[in-house]
């Protein structure tokens, strides 16, 4: 049998049910909708929806093949000739057919150089593993592929009495200490900070895709304090140093050292950080905002004071609404996403759906999750999948059979603690709406009768 040729491909996909081909695993309005939508034009936004929603209509409608399915009664070119032989890529890459499945970097934020950030593709993905190379990235001053040879970090005491001896090691000497590794996720403060000013971005991907999820192998720094030799008594918090330009420098408590917690990794998802994430060395701060998991790691200051850095003092504090601002608000608290459905997908026929999301806690499991199909109203507790882990992201799923009439689809995280993730009135209750950061209402995804999903806020 001959090979056959793209065009025949394409072809007999036509010639298929449509309607029962996989969709890619997004549905992105093009650069310029996005621009027009942080630009406040939702018209223009409806507009873009209506005219995908017509094309898909008229697609689902195609009439059968009256031969029936060709991929199924046809050999195809993979079973009749020989495949690509081993190692053709040493280091593999996805199927070319998942290319839309990509961080993205939001038209709508000023891009500075490298300072800048690219959103992780929530809506495409599964489980609660983040690929390595789909990891978010938030630069303050571009990134860096350091050549770990020449990568240095050292422990000091802001005064000689914190610890007994200040120490210098290479990459080589830490990763001769017996390591952990751990699964967390890590969520900048400011994700979902766009919603503050109810600036509806069109997809999950830019309301939530400031976070990631990863298995991270370290040393936890509190072996190391005690390799200097720390004076626990006197030590109350430690100074974590970036080896960029952006000297980026965060206070962190000595109880989350002590507890073992915090890690000097140098491993992400089975191996060796890649350079947008901080190689050869990032601190992992679990529960805390991506901001603390300070990359290039090069030094950690022993000290009893809060530093009060230009990354504490002036950036990443909170507007309260009496005018005060809030400062050392590090914990990520419990906050979940419907991902998938979500905004700028739409749902081609009425029937059942999966409905699936993420949630997570900085201060530890999460309990339970409840879905709402009608704004709150209603909810119904949804299925954790495991594992459930400490200050990891926890995957749930629900089913639902859509009638096709309008739906306002939400989820509702509870962490182990007892605490119940806010909806917005409860949330600008206390936090009024001049804050960027730590914003973790409930998100709600309105279904239309055209099955098209968008971005709404119920107060
Ligand atoms: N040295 C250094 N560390 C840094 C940053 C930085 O710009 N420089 N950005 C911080 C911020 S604001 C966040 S949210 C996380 C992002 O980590 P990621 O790029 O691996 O997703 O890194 C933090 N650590
Ligand atoms: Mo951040």
């Amino acid at each position: 049998m001959q090979r056959g040729s793209d065009t025949d491909l394409e072809a007999m996909a036509k010639a298929a049910n449509p309607a029962r081909i996989r969709k890619a695993p997004e549905n992105f309005l093009g650069a310029d909708e996005i621009a027009a939508v942080s630009n406040g034009r939702r018209d223009f936004l409806r507009g873009a929806f209506a005219a995908a929603a017509a094309l898909g209509a008229g697609a689902a409608a195609a009439e059968e093949s009256p031969k029936g399915d060709e991929m199924i009664l046809k050999p195809q070119t993979w079973a009749t000739t020989l495949g690509q032989p081993v190692a053709a890529t040493p280091y593999g890459m996805p199927s070319k057919y998942e290319g839309g499945l990509i961080r993205r970097q939001s038209p709508g934020l000023t891009q500075v150089a490298g300072a800048s950030v690219s959103f992780m593709p929530l809506q495409g993905m599964f489980g609660i593993i983040t690929p390595s190379g789909l990891h978010f990235e938030r630069h303050h001053q571009g990134w860096y592929d350091i050549d770990p040879n020449k990568h240095r970090f050292m422990i000091n005491g802001s005064t000689p009495e914190f610890v007994k001896k200040a120490k210098v090691y290479t990459l080589d000497d830490l990763m001769r200490f017996p390591s952990v590794s751990r699964m967390h996720f890590i969520e900048c403060g400011a994700n979902t900070g766009m919603e503050w000013g109810n600036v509806a971005v069109p997809t999950v991907q830019y309301t939530h895709g400031m976070i990631s999820c990863s298995e991270y192998t370290g040393i936890p720094l509190r072996t190391l304090l005690e390799d200097c030799g720390v004076d626990w008594k006197k030590a109350k918090f430690v100074l974590a140093e970036g080896g960029d330009g952006s000297a980026m420098t965060r206070t962190i408590p000595i109880e989350l050292v002590a507890s073992g917690e915090v890690i000097v990794a140098y491993g992400m998802n089975g191996e060796m950080l890649r350079p947008e994430n901080g190689y050869p060395l990032r601190l992992v701060v679990p529960g805390v905002q991506g901001v603390s998991w300070v990359k290039w790691l090069r030094r950690i200051e022993v000290g009893d004071k809060p530093y009060a850095t230009k990354d504490e003092a002036v950036h990443y504090i909170d507007l309260m609404p009496d005018g005060q601002h809030r400062q050392y608000t590090s914990i990520q608290e419990a906050k979940s996403v419907i991902t998938s459905p979500s905004g700028g997908q739409t749902l081609l026929e009425k029937g059942f759906y999966n409905i699936t999301g993420l949630a997570w806690s900085g201060r530890g499991k999460i309990a339970r999750v409840d879905v709402s199909f009608d704004g709150g109203i209603n909810w119904v507790e949804a299925k954790l999948q495991t594992p459930v882990l400490s200050k990891c992201l926890t995957r749930f799923n629900v089913p639902w059979n859509w009638d096709g009439k309008p739906a306002i689809l939400q989820s509702r995280a509870t962490d182990e603690t007892g605490y119940v993730q806010p909806g917005y009135r409860m949330l600008r209750e206390v936090r009024g709406t001049r804050s960027i950061y730590h914003n973790n209402a409930i998100q709600s995804w309105k279904v239309v009768e055209s099955g098209d999903v968008g971005n709404v806020q119920v107060l």
